[in-house]
């Protein structure tokens, strides 16, 4: 049996600022170019290796304005080593075409979500036809996707998609398992080993609880031998009564547990071998 770069360590993603929060409700909460930058620097230096980007405006609304996505790419580039994914996913009032552009501000990798699910009381629509044009603008900008899987049946469509249109760009196959979603697939232990049951053979997986479940999917993902997503996009509380400081607390606190189990932080160098990503110089 050959082992996959990477498998004796953890990737850690970062996603520090999500579309659905409100800066007024949460004051550190990153929401400029600095601000996401001073995060990310932090994050890095406390063992993320990739970061998962929503941006926002001068209005602190999210926003998936070209300009902005490029300067911001730029200068995580310029300033911190992580892996840079861009979010496809957006706001849920985003349109395709808007969700479809923010591929030409070239990240190192792009979330593509793999079916639509009920998200509170929103919808977040993924067509199949939205998907697979994703995916294939993705293999000819070679921009490496994590496929973000809310729901069982979501890992299906993923086989077909492959099935169908080929291998991502970089040939390897990472998923994410967004997982305790209201209307999505719940945050625990038996759900995270079904979804496992369902992934594509030679994939890797990492896993984020939303909300109260963000601990128990942390603690199921690592003793399956996947990574994990952390970040204040799917969590502002760090314990009972207790707020988020910042997320580096959280890349710590994951950083933390993943040494504990013998699969320490893995460095971007490294996660860019794991998931096919060139390299970047
Ligand atoms: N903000 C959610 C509607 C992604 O980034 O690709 C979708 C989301 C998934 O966060
Ligand atoms: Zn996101």
């Amino acid at each position: 049996m050959t082992t996959r770069p990477g498998a004796h360590g953890t990737l850690i993603t970062v996603a520090p600022t999500g579309a659905e929060l409100d800066k007024a409700d949460v004051p550190n909460l990153p929401v400029t170019l600095e601000e996401l930058v001073g995060t990310a620097r932090d994050c890095e230096r406390v063992g993320a290796a990739m970061i998962h980007v929503h941006i926002r405006g001068a209005d602190t609304k999210p926003t998936l304005d070209l300009q902005l996505l490029k300067d911001t790419v730029a200068a995580l580039r310029e300033q911190t080593d992580l892996v840079v994914q861009l979010s496809t996913g957006g706001a849920v009032t985003d349109p395709e075409s808007d969700r479809l552009r923010v591929l030409d501000a070239m990240p190192d990798s792009a979330s593509c979500t793999m079916g639509t699910v009920n998200f509170g009381d929103d919808v977040f629509l993924n067509r199949w036809e939205f998907v697979v044009e994703l995916h294939k603008r993705m293999r000819e900008r070679r921009i490496v996707p994590e496929y973000e899987i809310f729901d069982l049946g979501q890992l299906a469509s993923l086989r077909r998609l492959l099935d169908e249109h080929g291998p991502p760009a970089g040939g390897h196959v990472h998923v994410d398992l967004v997982m305790g979603v209201p209307g999505g697939m719940p945050g625990d232990a038996e759900t995270l080993v079904a979804a496992l049951r369902a992934i594509p053979d030679g994939a890797t997986f990492s896993a984020t609880g939303i909300g109260r479940t963000s601990l128990p999917v942390m603690f199921a993902a690592l003793a399956a031998g996947g990574h994990l997503r952390v970040g204040m996009e799917d969590t502002v509380s760090y314990a009972r009564g207790e707020r988020v400081k910042d997320n580096a607390q959280l890349v710590a606190r994951a950083a933390g547990l993943a040494r504990i189990a013998q699969r320490p932080p893995l460095p971007p160098a490294e996660v860019r071998d794991l998931l096919g990503v060139s390299s970047k110089d």
